[in-house]
């Protein structure tokens, strides 16, 4: 990949719920890297989307009286909404039933099937419908899905594997000399633990429901939907068609994912591509989960926040900054509307809006709305500090992205925010605009009139 190009991914989202604010979390923090990337000159690709194969939606589908088409073309143009409203940056938006995704998924079975890596066998387990995924016995809980707690069905169907168990060794080894790969490095023990335990082959074809990609070479047979789900990060940079695009952005340099799919994402994608001589993704970056007060999400608590309705009543902004600033990047935290009021009213009303109304109305009031210039030899020690304060917050913010810590960024920045305030109270510009002595100067006599109004100048233009 060129050194110029940054190619950053999120989970693609299942179309058998409405959009969340887990979704949005994701989502804004993949943005903020991307917009940071893009400041930073980088050729950015960031490609988010929806998964919309798998037996559940099928079956919602049904439960509509719709097609499996036609329901997810609307639930995916809610998520597309959603994402217009809380202003995500997104190059491509990749949705798994389209025609050039088809083509990408039967291509990589034609390498991994090349690469001697697909047997046909008998499948016998434990499916968890809510969660696509099979258990074996072992991993249930009391007899449910150790992930969600639903029931799960015992399953025994002729299906196609693939060599998983072939990769763990070939795994290990990746993950010991790229001890950066799964981010944040707390997370990687317990992937290797998984390793450590040894892979099972993974049943990847399924033949009791058709809503799938069909199995190449196997009628009858559609593609186990991670299977098919987690190819979308090639399809979007180009493959297998467009090589100039994917030899510029793939390897990606980052897939940002939540906790409960990072086995999908550092062990069984990696080894899809290693088995297809694809190299492997630069990091996978695992966050946390966004809590309630009263705990986790769920539509049956009735505890859902919509995160387009957010954003409608307070602006996107304002949704954007307490996702990003309320809850430590890779950790779990709570967001409520109340803790947005609050970030709301705190920090952007009081510090950075309380800064921008100081400085503009006075702009607007004495320079007509345009900034003025900064006065010769009008500056001193205020504006050296200030100056200060402004390169360690573009330090600490930088620091803040480039680690993924976003509510450190964002704190940087507010430490510009607080200090351009407290010069503004130091300058005290209304006492300049008023023919009087500001910077705590306490002189009998007044200043001249156009000393006092080369100051005030200086003043407003440093402080906005
Ligand atoms: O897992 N807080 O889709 P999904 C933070 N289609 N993140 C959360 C969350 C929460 N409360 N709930 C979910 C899927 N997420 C698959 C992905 S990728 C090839 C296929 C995150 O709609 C979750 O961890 O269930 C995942 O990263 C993303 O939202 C989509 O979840």
């Amino acid at each position: 990949m060129s050194r110029d190009a940054f190619y950053i991914t999120t989970a693609i989202d299942y179309v058998n719920a409405e959009p969340h604010m887990g979704h949005a979390y994701e989502k804004v923090g993949a943005d903020a890297m991307a917009r940071y990337q893009r400041l930073r000159g980088k050729d950015v690709r960031f490609t988010i989307g929806t998964d919309e194969h798998g037996q559940k939606v099928a079956e919602s589908a049904a439960a509509l009286g719709l097609e499996p088409q036609q329901h997810v073309d609307r639930i995916a143009g809610r998520f597309q909404e959603a994402w217009k409203q809380l202003e995500i940056s997104h190059d491509d938006f990749i949705r798994t039933t389209q025609p050039r995704h088809h083509k990408s998924v039967a291509e990589l079975f034609t390498r991994v099937q090349s690469a001697g890596d697909l047997y046909l066998g008998d499948y016998v387990g434990w499916y968890c419908k809510f969660e696509e995924t099979f258990w074996p016995e072992t991993k249930l809980e009391q007899g449910n899905c150790p992930t969600c707690n639903r029931p799960v069905q015992k399953i025994t169907e002729r299906n196609w594997f693939f060599k998983l168990s072939k990769y763990t060794e070939p795994l290990k080894r990746h993950f010991q000399s790229n001890p950066e790969f799964i981010l944040p490095v707390a997370r990687r023990q317990e992937m290797m633990n998984i390793l450590e335990e040894g892979l099972e082959d993974l049943s990847i074809s399924r033949s009791t429901f058709q809503w799938g990609i069909p199995f190449p070479g196997h009628p009858g047979h559609v593609v186990y939907v991670w299977f098919d789900a987690l190819i979308n990060y090639i399809t979007s940079a180009g493959f297998p068609d467009d090589a100039p695009s994917l030899a510029r952005y793939w390897p990606a340099d980052y897939h940002v994912i939540g906790k409960d799919i990072a086995k999908f994402h550092t062990i069984i994608w990696p080894a899809m591509l290693l088995s297809a001589g694809l190299p492997l993704p630069a990091h996978v970056f695992i966050h946390g989960f966004v809590l309630t007060p009263t705990g986790k999400m769920s539509k049956s608590l009735g505890n859902v926040i919509a995160p387009g309705e957010m954003a409608g009543k307070y602006g996107a902004d304002a949704l954007r900054y307490t996702l990003l600033r309320e809850i430590a990047w890779g950790q779990d935290g709570v967001v409520s509307e109340e803790i947005l009021v609050n970030r709301y009213n705190r920090d952007l009303a009081n510090d950075l809006g309380n800064l921008l109304h100081r400085i503009g109305t006075q702009i607007q009031k004495h320079f007509g709305g345009v900034v003025p210039p900064v006065a010769e030899g009008s500056s001193g020690p205020l504006e050296s500090e200030l100056q200060q304060a402004s390169c360690e917050a573009s330090r600490a913010a930088a620091a803040g992205y480039e680690a993924f810590a976003f509510h450190q960024a964002l704190e940087g920045a507010w430490g510009l925010v607080r200090a351009a305030n407290q010069y503004v109270d130091r300058a005290e510009p209304w006492k300049w605009a008023a023919g009087k002595w500001g910077d705590g100067l306490r002189l009998e006599t007044p200043p001249a009139a156009e000393q006092a109004r080369a100051r005030l100048g200086t003043v407003l233009s440093v402080g906005s």
